[in-house]
C-alpha cells in the first residue's frame, strides 16, 4: 500500500514546486478599487499614496494625538510625513498594512532598510503613469482587474457619460451602495439623472430603478452588479433594501445573466471623524444570504463575509447553494493570520470552489505586496493539501496544480460568472 507521510525531502520538494507555480500563475483580481488608466489621477499609485491609505491612517491615529481635523487639514505628503514617521521610524511597521508598503518597494527595487522617505519620493517622481501601470501589473503578475465603479460618483460619472476607450484588463463592476442603503438620497439623484422614482417601491420605482440598472450595465459593460451591506442586514425584509433587491435587482441579474455580489458585515462610520478609515466590522446573520440563494436558485450570488465569526457559517451555505461562490478575505481578514485560515477552511469544506482572494486594492503599487503576501499563504495551504492527497496514494500532477492555482486565482470566477 502506498500510503506512507511523504518524507521531508519529498515534502520540501513539492512546496518548491507548488511555489514555482503559484507565482507563476497570472491573477484576475476579481475585486479592487482601481480605474482604468483613462480615469487618469483617480487611478492612485505612488509612495504618497501607499502611506495615507486608509488601512495605515486608522494605525498612525493610534500613535499620535493629532486632532483628527488637523490631520485631515494637512497636504498629503505632509499625511504621508506623519504616518510614516509614527509607523515606520518610531515604532517597527510589523502590521500587515505597513509591511505592505515595506513589501511593495523591496519588490520594485528600493533599498527599504535605508529608512530614507526622500529618496523614495525621488524615484517615484522619475515614474512615468504609463508605464509604472505596466511594471506593477507584471511585478505582481496581475491580467485582469475587477473596478468598483459607482455612476453615484460624482468623479467618476463624467467620464463613462463621455464614453473613453477602453483597457481591456481594467472590468467595471456596478458598485449599487447608494441604492441600497442610503434609499431617499439616491431617489433624489435618479429623479434629477430622469428616472421616473418615488420614495416608495412602486411598480413604476421598480420599473425605473430596472432602466437605471440597464443603461449603466450597458455603459460600463458591468461583469456583476455589488454591494457592501451592513451586519444588520435582513431578507425578506419590509425595507427598501431588501424590497429593492428582490423587485429590482435580482429580477434584473436574472434577465440578463449577471451575478450579483454581496459584501456582508460592514458597520460604516463607527467613528466618522477617521473618515474612510473609520468603518468597523460586525457579525452578519446569514439567513440572510441562505433565503437569498434558496429563494431565488436563478440568480448568482457572490459572496464575502468582514467576520472571522462568519467563516465557517459562510463555508457550510456555499456546499449546500451552488448558485453561491466565496471570493477572498476581505479587507479586516486580510492578514495572514486570518487568509491561511480561510484558505485551508474553505479547501478543507469546498475543495477548489471558490475564489481564493480578492487584492480590494486602491493605489495600483499595493497589487504586489497584496498578491505578494497571498501568494505565500496559498502556497502553504496548497502544499499541505498536495501533501495530504500523497499520504493518501494520490500524486498530483505538475499540470494538475497548474490547473489548480489558474482556478482559485480567477479560473473559478470566471467560470461561476459564465
Ligand atoms: O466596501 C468595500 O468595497 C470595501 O472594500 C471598502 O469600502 C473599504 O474601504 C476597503 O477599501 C477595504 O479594503
Ligand atoms: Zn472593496
Amino acid at each position: 500500500m502506498n500510503t506512507t507521510h511523504p518524507s521531508q525531502p519529498k515534502l520540501d520538494h513539492l512546496h518548491r514546486r507548488v511555489e514555482r507555480i503559484v507565482a507563476a500563475t497570472p491573477v484576475c483580481d476579481v475585486h479592487t478599487h482601481l480605474y482604468d488608466p483613462a480615469f487618469k489621477r483617480l487611478l492612485l499609485w505612488g509612495i504618497d499614496e501607499l502611506l495615507v491609505y486608509h488601512y495605515l491612517v486608522a494605525e498612525g491615529f493610534r500613535n499620535t494625538d493629532l486632532p483628527c481635523d488637523r490631520f485631515w487639514e494637512l497636504s498629503k505628503s505632509a499625511q504621508a510625513d506623519l504616518i510614516w514617521d509614527s509607523l515606520f521610524v518610531k515604532h517597527s511597521p510589523v502590521s500587515e498594512a505597513c509591511r505592505g508598503v515595506l513589501t511593495t518597494l523591496n519588490r520594485l527595487g528600493l533599498d527599504v532598510w535605508k529608512r530614507d522617505l526622500d529618496s523614495v519620493r525621488r524615484w517615484f517622481a522619475k515614474q512615468t503613469p504609463e508605464a509604472y501601470l505596466e511594471r506593477v501589473l507584471e511585478t505582481a503578475r496581475v491580467v485582469k482587474i475587477h473596478m468598483t465603479n459607482s455612476p453615484f460618483d460624482d468623479l467618476e460619472r463624467p467620464l463613462w457619460e463621455k464614453g473613453f476607450r477602453r483597457d481591456e484588463r481594467f472590468v467595471a463592476a456596478l458598485r449599487l451602495d447608494p441604492l441600497l442603503v442610503e434609499w431617499p438620497a439616491a431617489a433624489a439623484k435618479l429623479v434629477q439623472w430622469g428616472y421616473k422614482v418615488n420614495e416608495s417601491v412602486s411598480r413604476r420605482t421598480v420599473d425605473q430603478v430596472k432602466r437605471f440598472l440597464g443603461d449603466w450595465t450597458r455603459r460600463m459593460n458591468a461583469r456583476y452588479l455589488m454591494v457592501s451591506l451592513p451586519p444588520d442586514f435582513a431578507f425578506p425584509a419590509k425595507s427598501v433594501c431588501a424590497e429593492l433587491l428582490e423587485q429590482a435587482i435580482l429580477p434584473f441579474c436574472r434577465e440578463e445573466g449577471l451575478p450579483m455580489a454581496l459584501m456582508l458585515g460592514v458597520r460604516r462610520a463607527v467613528n466618522p471623524a477617521l473618515r474612510m478609515a473609520g468603518d468597523g466590522v460586525g457579525v452578519s446573520d446569514l439567513q440572510a444570504l441562505r433565503n437569498l440563494c434558496s429563494s431565488f436558485p436563478e440568480n448568482r450570488f457572490l459572496a464575502t463575509v468582514l467576520s472571522l465569526e462568519n467563516q465557517h457559517e459562510l463555508c457550510v451555505l456555499a456546499r449546500k447553494f451552488r448558485n453561491l461562490h466565496l471570493f477572498g478575505c476581505w479587507w479586516f481578514t486580510n492578514v495572514p493570520y486570518a487568509t491561511e485560515a480561510i484558505t485551508r477552511m474553505r479547501l478543507e469544506l469546498l475543495g477548489l470552489s471558490f475564489t481564493a482572494q480578492h487584492s480590494d486594492a486602491r493605489v495600483l503599487d499595493q497589487l504586489i505586496y497584496k498578491w505578494d503576501h497571498y501568494r505565500t499563504i496559498l502556497i502553504q495551504v496548497l502544499t499541505e493539501g498536495y501533501a495530504g492527497l500523497i499520504e493518501s496514494g494520490w500524486e498530483p500532477s505538475m499540470q494538475e496544480m497548474q490547473r489548480d492555482a489558474q482556478w482559485l486565482l480567477g479560473g473559478a470566477f470566471e467560470h461561476f460568472c459564465g
